[in-house]
């Protein structure tokens, strides 16, 4: 390889400071050390979480800053003792690692792997520094995948390698948002067949929570949103009923409770609001009901327990419950199988250096998934 061990010269998109847009910079990107894999992204769609990130409103994000997180690429080379992949090989980088040795990875049921900085001050590599530069700053890294870079280097443990002959501009949507809620239904809610389900926000991450409701063979599945355009898609993908909270008097969550008798048996927050996760909670029936948070909060968040006394279940969700490096792949092979089609998650796609109006569309509810191409 011709660029192995030196520094790599490329375009990345910077957040120099919260509330300022993306900026398309020359960046440096230096070498993987022991233990690290530099990869050439081909592909990234936009999720909310990186406008969060934009907005300063994500904490432990430090400034300035390489968004994204739902990427593909092609490995270009390997730091020392790096024996998972070699260059060529198509990857995801992973924003949730799964290192294999830790309490929470050894144990088969939870996907949070200790390694994860998710919820500590970050952004720098396990060994405290950053590979990326830009005008003689450091530039941090974000969830250590900094996918809005042309090369990223990113730890072994958070890389996973997947069939050769996947679309990079497609399964990038593996990475986060279709993974996400997809697995978030089956894994973390573990819906069953004949059951109903409401799900709260139709972005990409909420839509495909619709995907998996319908999977695991829910009967009904009540799609809710402010934003009716989305609703056409919700159908399309396995909604059977489609509602906007602002057609209605009445609390949302009385509505679905008449709507079901006695509330929906799983509801998912896939906003990232106060008042919808208290709704999405009370929305699902006291006894059984389970509702999952998907969404996260930069605000903390009071309830009635009674919601809680009487049977409820309340559940959070990283990356829909799966063990990244081992079931990310298993994803993409059934992407190529058929098994599921995420494309139709993708409303867009644009050259990167049009990433602040890929952002624009996300803000405008226009668009879903909007790909960007290096
Ligand atoms: N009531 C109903 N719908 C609403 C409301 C409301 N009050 N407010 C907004 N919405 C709808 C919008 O119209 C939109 O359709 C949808 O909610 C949100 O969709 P997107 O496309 O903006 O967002 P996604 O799907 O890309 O991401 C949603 C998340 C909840 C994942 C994200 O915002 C978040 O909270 N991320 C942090 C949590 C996290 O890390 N998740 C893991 C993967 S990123
Ligand atoms: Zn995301």
């Amino acid at each position: 390889m011709a660029t192995a061990g030196k520094v790599i010269r490329c375009k990345a998109a910077v957040a120099w400071a919260p509330g300022k847009p993306l900026s398309v910079e020359e960046v440096e990107v230096a070498p993987p050390k022991a233990g690290e894999v530099r990869i050439k992204i081909v592909a990234t769609g936009i999720c909310h979480t990186d406008d969060h990130i934009l907005k300063g409103s994500l904490p432990n994000v430090e400034f300035p800053v390489i968004p994204g997180h739902e990427g593909a690429g092609i490995v270009e080379s390997i730091g020392q003792g790096v024996t998972s992949v070699k260059p060529g090989d198509k990857v995801i980088p992973l924003c949730l690692p799964q290192c294999g040795e830790c309490s929470f990875c050894q144990n088969p049921e939870s996907n949070y792997c200790q390694k994860t900085h998710f919820s500590e001050p970050q952004n720098l590599l396990p060994d405290k520094t950053s590979r990326f530069s830009c005008k003689g700053k450091q530039i941090h890294h974000f969830l250590w995948v900094s996918t809005f870079a042309e090369y990223t280097v990113v730890p072994e443990y958070a890389v996973a390698k997947i069939d050769a002959a996947a679309p990079l501009d497609k399964v990038c949507l593996i990475g986060c948002g279709f993974s996400t809620g997809y697995g978030a239904a089956l894994n973390t809610a573990k819906v069953k067949p004949g059951s109903t389900c409401a799900v709260f926000g139709l972005g990409g991450v909420g839509l495909s929570v619709v995907m998996g409701c319908k999977a695991a063979g829910a009967a009904r599945i009540i799609a809710v949103d402010i934003n009716s355009n989305k609703f056409a898609k919700a159908k399309e993908l396995g909604a059977t009923d489609c509602i906007n909270p602002r057609d209605f008097k009445k609390p949302i969550q009385e509505v679905l409770t008449e709507m079901t008798g006695q509330g929906v048996d799983y509801s998912f927050e896939a906003i990232g609001h106060t008042d919808t996760m208290i709704a999405a909670l009370a929305s699902c029936n006291t006894n059984t009901g389970v509702c999952v948070m998907v969404g996260v909060l930069d605000s903390e968040i009071s309830i009635d327990p009674v919601l809680l006394l009487t049977g409820r279940t309340w559940k959070g969700t990283m990356l829909g419950g799966w063990k990244t490096r081992e079931c990310i792949p298993k994803l993409v092979s059934s992407y190529l199988e058929g098994k599921f089609n995420s494309d139709l998650l993708i409303t867009h796609t644009l050259p990167f250096a049009k990433v602040n109006e890929g952002f624009e569309l996300l803000r405008a509810g226009k668009s879903i998934r909007t790909v960007l191409l290096f």
